[in-house]
């Protein structure tokens, strides 16, 4: 089912349960090779997801901003993005170009995201692309600029989002999750995929 909010358009159940088993598996030795780990904000406190990247470049945060890096803190470069990953791109974006970075943010019961623009990215005529897996998210939408009314909704396992056109830089954020809600991650919590063309 394809919702439209905002400009977003949010595919409700665009993976079945096989398919969200099929990306987590493939992600598994993704997050062996480029660990899980807690960025710093150019604010100076620690993010409260927890990331990693895929691809040719990561996105990377600490005490001096925001940037795309190829590699780990570790300095391993990236893992490439797991084509089942890719074939999601493929589908709701086209084969013409393939994301340059796939950010992973894993939230546990208290993470959350502030609302904010994604705007690190070169050319914003590409959407990013979200995929959801595990514990269901609040997930809200507001405006081109800070501030205004919002709306929300319960992004489930399986659900996709597709931030283009109008909505490339609306502002959004995860208020909270309902931990526990999902049984696909075994020791709960979520994971978001977020595919993004960077240069
Ligand atoms: O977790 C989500 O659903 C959104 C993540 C997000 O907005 C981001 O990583 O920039
Ligand atoms: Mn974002």
């Amino acid at each position: 089912m394809l919702l439209r909010m905002r400009g977003f358009e949010i595919h409700k159940e665009y993976l079945d349960v096989a398919g969200q088993h099929e990306v987590l598996e493939a992600l598994r030795p993704v997050l062996r090779a480029a660990p899980l780990y807690r960025p710093d904000t150019p604010f100076g406190k620690p993010m409260r997801v927890r990331m990693s990247s895929a691809g040719r470049l990561g996105w990377y945060s600490d005490r001096s901003g925001y940037l795309y890096v190829p590699q780990h803190p570790s300095g391993q470069a990236w893992p490439p993005i797991p084509a089942p990953v890719l074939a999601i791109w493929e589908a709701l974006v086209g084969p013409d170009r393939l994301p340059d970075c796939c950010l992973i943010n894993y939230y546990d019961e208290e993470a959350r995201m502030g609302l904010h623009q994604d705007r690190d990215e070169a050319d914003f005529s590409w959407p990013v692309l979200s995929v959801s897996l595990g514990d269901d998210a609040l997930f809200r939408m507001g405006n081109e600029t800070r501030g205004g009314t919002t709306e929300s909704v319960w992004l489930a396992s399986g659900d996709v989002v597709v931030m283009g056109g109008p909505a490339r830089l609306t502002y959004h954020g995860v208020d909270r999750i309902r931990f526990g809600s999902s049984r696909l991650l075994p020791k709960g919590g979520r994971i978001n995929l977020t595919l993004r063309v960077v240069t």
